[in-house]
């Protein structure tokens, strides 16, 4: 038994991925990919072919990471300011089951709750990849018990907290961000006094994908692209319509599906008052 949490690159976690790669390798030669209550919705499509296995395999790969590294960073307190169901394969908090990765957002002091509701799953801090993933919160989220169906953070400092779930983060997109602004006091959000990205992109340099903030000094449309060094444009990380005030948004490290190469990228953001870019460096 391991002494203490250790990063990602686990004998534990590498059974995982290569459980999850011979799954896909066997639904692509034929077998009937076993998809158990997946969304209609959801976005990550190429997700529903690692699900060949069962609950029950996904159960005892969950069950085996956490005898080995024991859940941490929940705290007990009132009731969560928000709360995050835990579904197969997506962390929701809008209740819009195709939005790509859900955000919530609460002030310094406030908590999120992880509500389990279907598969096998964990609570995450941190993107996949990443070295400290797992430093700040890593829990499973299943129906094992009453300790696995509810896990509650607290945040107390302000910042983006990107999570993911271990089974599925990497290969099916499943992963949210907790945006933590100061509390405020019986009166409206100030509005922030210039526009653009708030902040660095965390974590960058990244071994998988990364969180960003950024502040409208006026309501307006907001897009987020992922462009490559020469300048070709690989995707959309966000487009939407938005309040002034702060905002949270996170790119998942894929390209097209697959995840992206070694190397240097631009996360452009374009909004109502003008145009920024951030780069950022994604290592292998
Ligand atoms: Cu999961």
């Amino acid at each position: 038994m391991r002494a203490a949490p250790t990063p990602l690159a686990c004998r534990s976690c590498r059974l995982i991925g290569s459980l999850l790669a011979l799954a896909l390798l066997s639904s692509r030669a034929g077998a009937a990919p076993h998809v158990h209550g997946a969304p209609a919705g959801h976005a990550g499509h190429t997700a529903h072919d690692m699900h060949a296995m069962s609950d029950a395999d996904m159960q005892r790969e969950v069950d085996a990471w956490f005898a080995a590294h024991p859940a941490h960073g929940g705290a007990m307190l009132g009731a969560p300011a928000d709360t995050f169901l835990v579904r197969n394969f997506l962390f929701d908090t809008n209740g819009i089951l195709g939005s790509a990765v859900d955000t919530a957002r609460v002030t310094v002091g406030e908590g999120v709750m992880f509500k389990w509701v279907a598969g096998s799953h964990t609570t995450t801090s941190g993107a996949p990849g990443d070295p400290d993933a797992g430093s700040l919160w890593d829990a499973p989220i299943s129906n094992l018990n009453a300790s696995t169906r509810e896990f509650t953070v607290q945040f107390n400092t302000a910042g983006t907290y990107p999570f993911f779930c271990r089974p599925h983060g990497e290969f099916s997109n499943m992963v949210g961000v907790v945006l933590v602004t100061e509390s405020t006091v019986d009166a409206p959000a100030p509005r922030p006094a210039s526009a653009g990205f708030v902040g660095g992109l965390t974590p960058n340099p990244t071994r998988g994908g990364a969180a960003f903030q950024f502040a409208l000094t006026r309501a307006g449309r907001a897009r987020v692209e992922v462009f490559d060094a020469s300048g070709r444009r690989l995707g959309l990380v966000l487009d939407r319509a938005l309040d002034a005030g702060l905002h949270a948004g996170a790119w998942d490290g894929r390209v097209h599906g697959a995840r992206a190469g070694a190397g240097v990228y631009y996360l452009r953001l374009r909004m109502p008052e003008g145009t920024q870019t951030r780069r950022l460096v994604v290592e292998r």
